[in-house]
């Protein structure tokens, strides 16, 4: 067993994306694709040698090797400890969960989030650094700059560490740890959540379905909600984690998590479904026949969070994502709070929660957390409904109603072209941003243009300028129209398009959101040409 060094020449498509590097399978496979970007975060954040290092993913087809690889490496680059979780398995929140409780120098997560699995599908790793959350822009240029001038990397020859029970082992002078993926994230839930009150009301009888979408949560959901919580067996469907997610997509929406949807929509369906992601730091919230949509879920949860034990009496401000609806912002409004709007990208609230401006964040792509940690979390956010359930004993309907005739509603969707072609995607956004200019002050489906810009966001903690992150057409009755290519995509280029529209009067709140929408839908498919430019008729995916 020896040190090596291996030479290699640079790929050049290692920029991480909005959530670290997301490729297929077959790219990562490639000779020295991991192992370069391994090689580029070590070389790029000294503080790792001789440090402790976080490492786990949501077990999709490649993480175990990806795991032994790099443990080889963290041992040839001098880094002092690695916490793996067994099996290689570690949800996003739980890794964030272990670098802040241990206090290690950073983690390094194996997931491409909701994107496929498989050996046709993604694979993807992202550097999070000491704070638990994902590494600022600043930190993943600098990492896609070594990567581009990498000649060699370190391993060391050592067989494969059992990774399948808890267990100390060293490669060379590195100890490796293997430790139970879920109790540590369990006991934070146990803290921050009135685990009685929610035991009570699954013994009355209330009925709960949670889907897995056979991804990471399944261990942390069948321990935390049936054996914490007491919640019948068989409430988490679908939780065992497969390479493969079963051959689906393990993305929570309405498209996706369709057996849920059916089960929740049936007549006698449960009172309250939930589902999570990949890698368990996604989630969607249903009542009975009723969808919370992520931007409301953000608000509720603030407007709530003086129900739920570790927030009470200790609610800062609140961020948001910009084309996340401006539901929260309503609340923070009433409870005097501070409110922020920041780019597409959970990197972006890790200064925001670091400097202790905000308590709560969220975003439209069904996710939502809390100072508790680094990264959006889609377990905590069931359990924070649980205790708002708990406390309200009202059904989900009537607990967002009641918030809609107090805050108002932003009726709200996203409606998603994906795998379109690239060229075709970058000429609809330059030629939409050029009319912007023009919009303002002119009257469109019914309402005036207020503003019509490119959103640039400047950190209020630290001053960097975040540039180019997505067209917004705002009006002056609140309504917005976004656009914004993905940054999480693999396959040509996907468009969002996001509509919101507010209303106050909740004699106009019960209406079908994509009617209520519709005409703002038709005015933004008309000002960017789309269905001539991407010779689409239908978005591919409408949440
Ligand atoms: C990631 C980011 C989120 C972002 C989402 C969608 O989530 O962490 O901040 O909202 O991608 O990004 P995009 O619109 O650029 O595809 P996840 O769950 O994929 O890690």
């Amino acid at each position: 067993m020896e040190m090596r060094t291996i030479a290699t020449t640079p790929f050049d498509d290692q920029r991480p994306g909005t959530s670290g590097l997301r490729k297929t399978v077959s790219r990562f496979r490639q000779p020295n694709y991991l192992e370069n970007f391994v090689q580029a975060v070590f070389d790029t954040v000294p503080t790792l040698k001789g440090g402790t290092l976080v490492v786990g993913g949501d077990g999709r087809f490649y993480n175990r090797e990806a795991c032994q690889t790099i443990l080889r490496m963290a041992a040839a680059n001098g880094i002092g400890k690695v916490l793996v979780g067994r099996d290689g398995l570690l949800s996003t929140p739980a890794a964030s969960v272990l670098i802040r409780k241990y206090q290690t120098q950073g983690g390094l997560i194996l997931s491409a989030s909701h994107n496929p699995g498989g050996p046709d599908g993604d694979f993807g790793i992202k550097f999070n650094t000491a704070n638990g959350g994902p590494a600022p822009e600043s930190l993943t240029e600098a990492i896609y700059a070594r990567s581009k001038s990498l000649t060699e990397y370190r391993l060391f020859d050592h067989p494969d560490i059992p990774l399948y029970e808890a267990g100390l082992f060293t490669i060379g002078t590195t100890q490796i740890e293997v430790i139970d993926p879920v109790n540590d994230y369990a006991e934070l839930m146990e803290e921050l959540f009135d685990f009685d009150a929610i035991r009570e009301l699954f013994i009355g009888g209330f009925r709960m379905r949670f889907d897995a979408m056979h991804a990471i949560t399944g261990p942390y959901a069948h321990e935390i909600l049936e054996r914490r919580l007491g919640a019948p067996i068989g409430t988490v469907i679908r939780g065992e984690p497969l390479p493969d997610f079963g051959g689906h997509h393990p993305d929570p929406n309405l498209a996706h998590a369709t057996e849920l949807v059916a089960e929740l929509y049936s007549e006698h369906g449960p009172d309250f479904g939930a589902a999570s992601d990949g890698d368990g730091d996604r989630n969607m919230i249903l009542g009975h026949q009723f969808f919370v949509t992520p931007s409301d879920s953000l608000a509720l949860i603030l407007a709530n969070a003086e129900l739920v034990p570790g927030y009470r009496g200790k609610v800062r401000g609140v961020a948001r994502s910009m084309p996340t609806s401006g539901a929260a912002d309503k609340v923070a409004e009433t409870l005097g709070l501070e409110c922020f709007e920041t780019p597409t990208g959970w990197k972006f609230f890790g200064n925001l929660l670091d400097a202790g401006r905000i308590s709560f964040c969220g975003e439209e792509s069904f996710g939502s957390s809390s100072d508790h940690i680094r990264e959006k979390d889609g377990l905590w956010a069931v359990l924070f409904w649980l205790n708002i359930l708990a406390e309200r004993q009202q059904s989900v309907a009537e607990i967002v109603k009641q918030h809609w005739a107090e805050y108002g509603r932003s009726y709200y969707t996203r409606h998603d072209y994906e795998a379109i072609d690239l060229a075709a995607a970058q000429g609809l956004m330059t030629h939409l941003e050029a009319q912007l200019p023009d919009l303002v002050g002119k009257t469109l489906a019914g309402a005036r243009v207020a503003y019509a810009d490119n959103f640039s966001y400047t950190d209020p903690v630290d001053g960097s300028v975040s540039k180019n992150q997505g067209l917004r057409i705002g009006f002056e009755d609140g309504s917005r129209i976004i656009y914004r290519l993905s940054g999480t995509g693999t396959v040509g280029a996907t468009l969002r398009l996001y509509i919101e529209k507010y209303e106050a009067d909740p004699a106009q709140q019960n209406q079908d959101t994509q009617q209520a929408l519709a005409p703002l839908i038709q005015l933004a498919l008309e000002l960017a040409e789309l269905p001539q430019r991407t010779g689409r008729d239908m978005p591919t995916v409408i949440t």
